[in-house]
């Protein structure tokens, strides 16, 4: 980014943590980047589980402000970003900022985001998206344990991810077996998705919590036993039907599985990203690398 666009992410990842603090009560800003086929942007991401804003509409409004702060607040922050979204209720408040070039409307909408083990700076979870009009792959990956052994399993995982984007799941999970070996070993799940065929395809190994959204209804998909890289995995591909009204999520085990995004009103007709930072909230285990994928049909 250049200097104008680096200074206009400093005001709105300053401001969103500063809600997040005053009128939150304390929570998270998660500042990512994002590289797409049409250029790259950040993307904010800001929770708390304070009460939630009663006048969503009032608080927008340039000048309104209830902590005694300069006002300018959110009003500022939506006119200042590429796209904003916020989502507000009795579980607190969740802003998504991105500032840069928007990707293509896509008809698959991925978000995914990875967290550290507290007070470690290397992640040992990952992820991977890679996008063509007539399909999205993604990867998600957690190496064994935390810190720089794990973190180098899961790029490795990516990596040799990225090597075999012309394959199937399964035979991808293949080859990272292989290409694991030389790293303390890791878990992985990869979904590829082809709108224009309706058809969604899994396939994980180890401790992968893998799900599709239809309507009401929520399929647990399988992921086998396993370590890759260390024991010949049993690998099994899942095939699904996949709707423009479809939403996929898969995680890590540093989230409990026992989410529930129903319990959210309306949240799964918004941004990927927000459902990810819902999870990421509410569901994160403390002694663990955490990351989570979501991908929406449109
Ligand atoms: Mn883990």
């Amino acid at each position: 980014m250049d200097e104008t666009r680096a200074g206009e992410l400093a005001i709105l990842a300053t401001e969103a943590a500063s809600n997040v603090l005053i009128h939150g009560g304390g929570g998270h800003v998660i500042v990512s980047g994002v590289v797409h086929h049409d250029g790259h942007r950040a993307q904010i991401v800001a929770t708390d589980q304070g009460k939630g804003i009663d006048n969503l509409a009032l608080a927008l409004t340039d000048g309104y402000s209830t902590a005694g702060t300069m006002g300018s607040g959110l009003g500022a922050m939506k006119r200042l970003s590429t796209h904003f979204e916020i989502f507000t209720g009795k579980g607190g408040t969740m802003v998504l900022l991105e500032l840069g070039d928007s990707s293509t409307d896509a008809e698959v909408q991925v978000a995914g985001m990875a967290l550290p083990y507290p007070g470690e700076r290397l992640c040992g979870d990952g992820w991977w998206c890679d996008q063509t009009p007539q399909r999205t792959m993604a990867i998600l990956t957690d190496g064994l344990g935390h810190g720089l052994g794990a973190a180098e399993a899961a790029q490795e995982a990516i990596a040799t991810f990225r090597r075999h984007l012309s394959i199937q799941p399964g035979d991808i999970l293949g080859y990272l077996h292989d290409a694991l070996k030389k790293t303390r070993g890791a878990v992985a799940g990869v979904v590829e998705i082809s709108p224009a065929q309706r058809e969604l395809t899994y396939a994980g190994v180890g401790n992968i919590c893998a799900t599709l959204i239809n309507g009401n209804i929520s399929r647990g998909l399988m992921s086998h036993n396993g370590t890759l890289g260390i024991t010949a995995p049993r690998i099994q591909e899942v095939h699904a039907e996949w709707t423009p009204g479809s939403v996929f999520v898969m995680h890590s085990d540093g989230l409990h599985t026992r989410w529930d995004l129903a319990a959210y009103p309306g949240l799964l007709s918004r941004h990927p990203a927000l459902l990810c930072g819902a999870l990421l909230r509410d569901y994160r285990r403390q002694r663990d690398d955490a990351s989570v994928v979501v991908m929406k049909g449109q």
